[in-house]
Formats: structure tokens, C-alpha cells, sequence
């Protein structure tokens, strides 16, 4: 949708126009400069303020229609970032949501010169170069798509929040996640012109799921609609959005690499959110089956460790997905023109320009798997994913040792990289989840005790009942070890 220079009909009848409630706080016309806290100069740059003037009554449009039902007029305590300083980057408050004040920070100090690929060496790069917009405007499309689509993903679930400081984790990350689209809008309105104006519209208008105009990658088109779930999706999804931005902030193209550094911060709450969520659920269903006289959880109103196991096969490979191809030469190419590194590239390469030796990758030759030898350029995206899984492993070992504790002999794990993928040289084949060749046939008749099931399904939502009282929690989780901010146990996250 592009946008006429001659649409200048004043923000505040823009918003009616566009949604004709807005006498509800979510779609008021903002102030930018007043509104918008920044480290981007956004006062003294009025063609990026009336770029994104016509921007936010669409986002406010989008929030009101697609961010968490019915949650909009309570007042939830928030951690907003008003600045890029320790004193400033996390301020708490009970706000109302649509108030909350989403801002645009870079990173103001990071490397000046580049440690990627051919470019390695040169000053990094204040505007996009010529000769990488187009790469550039994909890959900040990428990542900015994401971002409302997780929220459009999570919309329902403050419905059945099993307390109150759960439904403030999750409307923290909603509203963070929403920060992290303005991120990526900031960059494709101020470096991207005309094209980077539509990009910016358009990902307002794709929907998670939505058959016509889907979210661009495929784990974000999948339903995540009960908080086993959720968790999964924070300590799985969002871990691939730490390696990607960890991947993007050593890009060349600086405003880039210090946006992804800030959202870094935020993000960490977010895996936070995920890993102890599933290990509260985890650890709960231990004390469960050690209650139960037949090692019941279900009987006890818990969810068993064979349904979660099934929950981590499903989100886990639809999240290897994520990382792209295993050999690909679109992020050969990205390395090599200094726009997306490794994992921590400069603290933990010497050798940034990945021309020597190769990466072994099985792959499917005449119905067997036999190694590749693969230039490590184009091994990047299995590069980046040799970190996350270890990542992922680390969380698992963590929730292992918690289950050792409280004397269970259960072991959840990772199911190999093979399983049950839609992306990439697995894509089309079949495999256990320890990652031997299977037919169709065979993953067919075991899908279900392999994957979440259509029983799992009415299982979870039978037991997701919401509990509102302050300080109470569903019997199927544990209380958390600690408030958030140092709160008190029945601390009023939200004011309902
Ligand atoms: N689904 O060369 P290939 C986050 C497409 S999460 C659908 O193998 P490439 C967050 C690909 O686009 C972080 N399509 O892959 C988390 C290409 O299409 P075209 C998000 C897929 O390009 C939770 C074709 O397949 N950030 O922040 O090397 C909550 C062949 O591509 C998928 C980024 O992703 C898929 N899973 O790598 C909120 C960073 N995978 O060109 C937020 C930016 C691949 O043939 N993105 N395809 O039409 C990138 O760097 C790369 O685009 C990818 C793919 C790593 C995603
Ligand atoms: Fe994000
Ligand atoms: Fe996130």
C-alpha cells in the first residue's frame, strides 16, 4: 500500500478513519516527539517524523485488531525502555497497554569497522549501499515480519493466563515484540524510501496463519494457542530471534547491527519467559506423578512429560526451519558481503572470511544419508544453527538435572536436526527423531506419539483455566522461584 504525498488529513482523522473505535485508548493519535522515547534524533528529522505519522495510526489500527483480546484497559506492570542507559532502559510502571510508549534505540557505541567476509576491515557502513539494498530490505523485512506475528500468534492467551505474573510476562513480551517491529520500521522508513514506506504498511497487513497474505517464515504461521505452547514458542522461537539478531549485529550496515544489539536486551527476558516456564511446568509434573498413587499427572490436573516431550519435538524443528537452508547460497552471500556474521564473529573467529576447509552435512543420496563436504560459506545458516541447538541443549540438561532432583528417572531431549522438517535438504524426507531414514509410511503411523496430536490439543485446553487472584497459580505449574522486580508474591501485575 503506498501512501500519497497528498494524504494529508490530520493524524487525529486519519486514526477515526481508520478505525471507527477509537475512543478507546488504543487508537489515540500520539505526539511522536513527545511519545516516541529515542536515541534516533527523531525531533530534528521531520521527513522520518512524518514518515512515521503516517505509520502509527496503522500500528495502533493493528494493535487494537491483533494484539492480546479484551486486556486493553487494564493496567499491567511494564518495563518500558526510555533510554539506552542502565537507568533508562527498564522503567516499570502500571500502564495501559495501547499507552505504552514504543520507542526506536540503536546501540550507541559498537564496532566501526567490519569483521565479515570481503568486507573485512572496511568502516561500517552508515546508509545501505547501493549494491546491498535489495539483501538488506529482505532481511530487515524477515525479521521485522516476525515480530507482529508472534503477538497475532499470542493474542488469546491472557484468556487462560494460569496467574497474573505469567499474564504480565506475556504482555511484556507482546509489547516488546511490537518495539521490535518499530525497530525494523525505523530502519526500512529511514534508509529504504518509497519501498521501505510499503514494506513498513505491508507487514501490518500479513496475518499469522491467514491463507491468502501469511507471515513470511513458517513457524510464525503456526497456531500457539495454550501456554505450553507459549512457553515453548518464548524458549524455542525466540531463541532463534537471539541468533539471528546476534547474527545481524555484526552486519556492516551499522543502524542495523545496533538496533539488533538493543533488541538483544529485550530478548533475553523473553527466552527468560520460556526456559523457566517450561521447567515450572516440567519440575510441577515430577511432584505430580510423585503424589499420584498410579504416577498419574493427568489424574492430578498436570501435564505429563510424554506430551511435553511431543510439544518440544513440534516447536524445536518447525524452529530449525527458521535458520534457512543447509546449504545456502543466499547467506554465502550475506557473509561474504558483510551484512550478517556467525555467532559472536568478533569475539569468537579469527578467520573472518570462511574461505578455507569445508563442513561435513549428511545428506539424502539414493535413499541413504552420506556426507557432503560443503564450502563453510555456504554452510552458514548450519553454522548459526550448530549454536542454537546447543543453546536449546543446555536449557534441556538444566530441566534434566531439576527432574534428577526430585527423583524422577525421566530425560527429555532434543530430537535430531532431521526430524520433521519443511525447510531445507531434510525437507521431503522422513526421520525419526533420532535421525534415522524412515518412509512416509512409518512417520505417518508414529506422527502422533512423536508430535503434538489432535488429544493433546483437548487435553490442554481443558485444563487451561484462567487464574486472576493475586500470588495463586494453575495446579499444572509452579509458582515462579522469585516477583518480578522483587514484587511480592500477590503483587497486582494486572489490575483486572
Ligand atoms: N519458512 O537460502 P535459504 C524473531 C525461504 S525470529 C518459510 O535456505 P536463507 C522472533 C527463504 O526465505 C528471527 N520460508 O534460506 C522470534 C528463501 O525464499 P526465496 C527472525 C523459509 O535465505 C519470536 C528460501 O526458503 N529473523 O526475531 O539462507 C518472536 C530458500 O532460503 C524458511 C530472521 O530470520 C522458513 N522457515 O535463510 C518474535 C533474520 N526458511 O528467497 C520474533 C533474517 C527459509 O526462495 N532472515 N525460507 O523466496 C534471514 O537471515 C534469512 O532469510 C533466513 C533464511 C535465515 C530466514
Ligand atoms: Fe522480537
Ligand atoms: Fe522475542
Amino acid at each position: 500500500m503506498r501512501v500519497s504525498a497528498h494524504a494529508c488529513f490530520s493524524l487525529v482523522r486519519c486514526a477515526r478513519q481508520l478505525d471507527p473505535r477509537n475512543m478507546s485508548p488504543a487508537v489515540a493519535p500520539v505526539d511522536l516527539n513527545a511519545r516516541v522515547p529515542n536515541n534516533v534524533g527523531l525531533a530534528d528529522d521531520p521527513k522520518l517524523r512524518r514518515a512515521l505519522e503516517h505509520w502509527q495510526p496503522k500500528y495502533a489500527e493493528w494493535w487494537n485488531d491483533m494484539g492480546p483480546t479484551e486486556f486493553q484497559t487494564n493496567e499491567v506492570y511494564l518495563r518500558t525502555a526510555t533510554s539506552v542507559d542502565s537507568n533508562g532502559w527498564a522503567t516499570w510502571d502500571h500502564v495501559r497497554m495501547p499507552d505504552y510508549r514504543w520507542g526506536i534505540f540503536l546501540t550507541p557505541t559498537h564496532q566501526d569497522i567490519i569483521q565479515v567476509g570481503d568486507a573485512t576491515g572496511q568502516t561500517v557502513w552508515q546508509e545501505v549501499p547501493g549494491e546491498h539494498r535489495n539483501a538488506l530490505r529482505r532481511i530487515i523485512v524477515t525479521q521485522g515480519d516476525t515480530e507482529p506475528a508472534s503477538v497475532e500468534q499470542q493474542r488469546l492467551l491472557g484468556k487462560t493466563a494460569p496467574s497474573l505474573y505469567d499474564m504480565r510476562n506475556l504482555f511484556q513480551v507482546n509489547v516488546e515484540e511490537g518495539r521490535h517491529l518499530w525497530a525494523m520500521v525505523y530502519l526500512l522508513h529511514k534508509h529504504f524510501g518509497t519501498d521501505g514506506r510499503e514494506e513498513a504498511n505491508e507487514m501490518l497487513e500479513r496475518r499469522s496463519g491467514d491463507a491468502d497474505n501469511p507471515r513470511l517464515l513458517g513457524a510464525f504461521n503456526q497456531p500457539c494457542d495454550n501456554w505450553l505452547s507459549f512457553f515453548a514458542f518464548t524458549m524455542f522461537t525466540d531463541r532463534d530471534g537471539k541468533f539471528q539478531l546476534a547474527a545481524l549485529r555484526e552486519s556492516g550496515f551499522s543502524p542495523l547491527a545496533r538496533s539488533c544489539d538493543f533488541m538483544l536486551t529485550e530478548e533475553a527476558f523473553h527466552l527468560f519467559v520460556g526456559e523457566t516456564g517450561m521447567e515450572r511446568i516440567i519440575l510441577r509434573s515430577a511432584e505430580l506423578a510423585a503424589l499420584d498413587p498410579n504416577g498419574d499427572v493427568r489424574a492430578q490436573g498436570g501435564i505429563d512429560l510424554d506430551l511435553i516431550q511431543r510439544t518440544i519435538n513440534y516447536w524445536f524443528s518447525y524452529c530449525l526451519d527458521l535458520f534457512g537452508g543447509e546449504i545456502s547460497s543466499n547467506a554465502a552471500s550475506y557473509f561474504a558481503n558483510g551484512l550478517k556474521g556467525r555467532f559472536r564473529e568478533a569475539e569468537r573467529y579469527t578467520d573472518h572470511l570462511a574461505l578455507e576447509g569445508f563442513r561435513e552435512i549428511p545428506v539424502v543420496e539414493q535413499g541413504r544419508l552420506s556426507i557432503r563436504q560443503v564450502a563453510p560459506r555456504n554452510a552458514m545458516n548450519e553454522s548459526l544453527r550448530d549454536d542454537y541447538i546447543a543453546d536449546c541443549q543446555r536449557a534441556v540438561d538444566r530441566w534434566n538435572r531439576g527432574l534428577a532432583k526430585l527423583g524422577s528417572d525421566c530425560v527429555l531431549t532434543l530430537p535430531s536436526r532431521r526430524f520433521h522438517r519443511h525447510q531445507g535438504i531434510y525437507s521431503g524426507h522422513s526421520f525419526d527423531p533420532q535421525g534415522n531414514l524412515i518412509s512416509q509410511e512409518f512417520f505417518e503411523s508414529h506422527r502422533n506419539g512423536w508430535l503434538l496430536n489432535p488429544d493433546d490439543e483437548v487435553y490442554l485446553a481443558s485444563i487451561m483455566k484462567p487464574v486472576y487472584e493475586p500470588g495463586k497459580f494453575a495446579q499444572w505449574i509452579r509458582p515462579p522461584r522469585r516477583g518480578m522486580n522483587g514484587q511480592p508474591d500477590n503483587f497486582d501485575y494486572v489490575r483486572l
